[in-house]
């Protein structure tokens, strides 16, 4: 089976260790945990990876147009600054989800314009860290259907 790729970006590390009252008060592993539980659930299987790093997401990004299925990305600070990984994301033929734990249009204006969203087939943000699931819904939902969501 393909999996679906789920990528966090820069210091997502900290959920859950920090400002809770932005990102809440879930940790990656819980978040990890909870996408296996709904994967299997969905009849997926979930690669789940975490980097501070944009060469290392990139390579997962090439990684996963060789055996992924789909992508979920929350790209972190990446989101608003890295053509790199749009233009990765653009060489990936599957549905891309891109996921915000927080409202990024609620917040500094520098968080408003996201270069995965030109490339996101759909985009959760601000519904905490339940927008994994949200992300994992919909790709399932694409998947059975055979399209992209295009
Ligand atoms: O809301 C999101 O999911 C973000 O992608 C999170 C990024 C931020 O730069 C984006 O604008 C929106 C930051 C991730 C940092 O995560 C932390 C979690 C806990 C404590 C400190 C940082």
């Amino acid at each position: 089976m393909h999996p679906v790729y789920v990528l966090n970006g820069p210091n997502l590390n900290l959920l859950g260790k920090r400002q809770p009252q932005i990102y809440g008060h879930q940790t990656l592993a819980d978040v990890e945990r909870e996408c296996h539980e709904l994967a299997a659930r969905l009849g997926l299987q979930v690669r789940f990876l975490q980097s501070n790093r944009e060469y290392e997401l990139i390579d997962w990004i090439h990684e996963a147009r060789d055996i992924g299925s789909a992508i979920i990305i929350n790209a972190g600070a990446f989101t608003h600054t890295s053509l790199a990984i749009l233009d990765a994301l653009n060489a990936f033929e599957g549905p891309v989800i891109e996921v915000h734990i927080s409202n990024i249009h609620k917040r500094e204006s520098f968080r408003h314009h996201s270069y995965v969203s030109l490339r996101a087939d759909g985009v959760i943000v601000g519904c905490g860290t339940e927008g994994y699931q949200l992300a994992l819904r919909r790709v399932g939902s694409l998947l059975a259907a055979g399209t992209d969501g295009k």
